[in-house]
Formats: structure tokens, C-alpha cells, sequence
């Protein structure tokens, strides 16, 4: 498997209680390079374009209210089976069902409020990454 990229997120949830570098090294503990990152503050309306595949699911009102209630890290990871990879070291969306170890398990408040988001495909990963980056603004 070649090197691949992946778009991850840390969630306002997360960085409201100073846990960007606890996560970020987490990831990169998982053998993830972090090849772009911008701290970003996102309005309603750039949270309701990033997450328009949940738009018509019941948790869509409180989803885009919790992603725009502050700062949250924007981050291409680069690795082997990345997107994959970050998947796994970040645990299953609910906390109550991650694994020992995981961010999740770790971090995260509840369902709504999991401290972490990461890519779940390659067409999503590149559409995702160029959703927040421009390629100058990726260095590998
Ligand atoms: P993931 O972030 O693991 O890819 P997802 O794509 O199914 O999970 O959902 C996107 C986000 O939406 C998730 O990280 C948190 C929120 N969410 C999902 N299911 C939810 C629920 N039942 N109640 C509240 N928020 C939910
Ligand atoms: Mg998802």
C-alpha cells in the first residue's frame, strides 16, 4: 500500500479543554504525519457544506451547532493505509462502543460531542481535504 492522505478533524469539543496536542499525539503516535494543519473557527454555514451527507438525519441541527461553537483543528494526516489507519486509532462514533486506547475512548464526551473527525473513504478523504486546503498549503 503506497502512502495515503486523510482529512481529520479536532472537534471544538476537544480543543475547548486543551486537548489538541494529547490528540495530535495520539495520531502521530499511530505512525500519521500531519502534513497540513490550520485552526479554524467554522460558521454554520461551512459546517452544514462539510457534513451536507448527514442533512437529513434526526442529529443534523445539534451536529452543525456543536462543530460551530469554536475552534476546531483542521488536519491532512499522510501514512501508510492512512484513512484506515486514522479510523482505527480514533474508535467507534459512539464512545461507549470505542476500544481501550482509542481517542475516542480516551477524549470523548458522548456521541454528539466525540472529539474527533477522520475521513471514511478515499473519494471522501480527497474531497474532504480540498473542502479545507488548497495543495500549496499541503507539505509532505
Ligand atoms: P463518524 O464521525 O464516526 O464518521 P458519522 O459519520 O456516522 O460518524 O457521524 C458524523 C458525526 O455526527 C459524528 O461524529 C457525531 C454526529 N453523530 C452521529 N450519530 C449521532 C447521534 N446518534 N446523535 C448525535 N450525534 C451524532
Ligand atoms: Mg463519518
Amino acid at each position: 500500500m503506497a502512502l495515503e492522505r486523510t482529512f481529520s478533524m479536532i472537534k471544538p469539543d476537544a480543543t475547548r479543554r486543551n486537548l489538541t496536542g494529547a490528540i495530535t499525539k495520539a495520531l502521530e503516535d499511530a505512525g500519521l504525519r500531519v502534513v497540513a494543519s490550520r485552526r479554524v473557527w467554522m460558521s454554520r454555514r461551512e459546517a452544514e457544506g462539510f457534513y451536507a451527507v448527514h442533512k437529513e438525519r434526526p442529529f443534523f441541527g445539534e451536529l452543525v451547532e456543536s462543530m460551530s461553537s469554536g475552534p476546531t483543528v483542521v488536519q491532512v494526516l499522510e501514512g501508510e493505509n492512512a484513512i484506515a489507519r486514522n479510523r482505527e486509532v480514533m474508535g467507534a462514533t459512539n464512545p461507549a462502543d470505542a476500544a481501550e486506547g482509542t481517542i475516542r475512548k480516551s477524549f470523548a464526551l458522548s456521541i454528539g460531542e466525540n472529539s474527533v473527525h477522520g475521513s471514511d473513504a478515499p473519494e471522501t478523504a480527497a474531497q474532504e481535504i480540498k473542502y479545507w486546503f488548497s495543495d500549496t498549503e499541503i507539505v509532505g
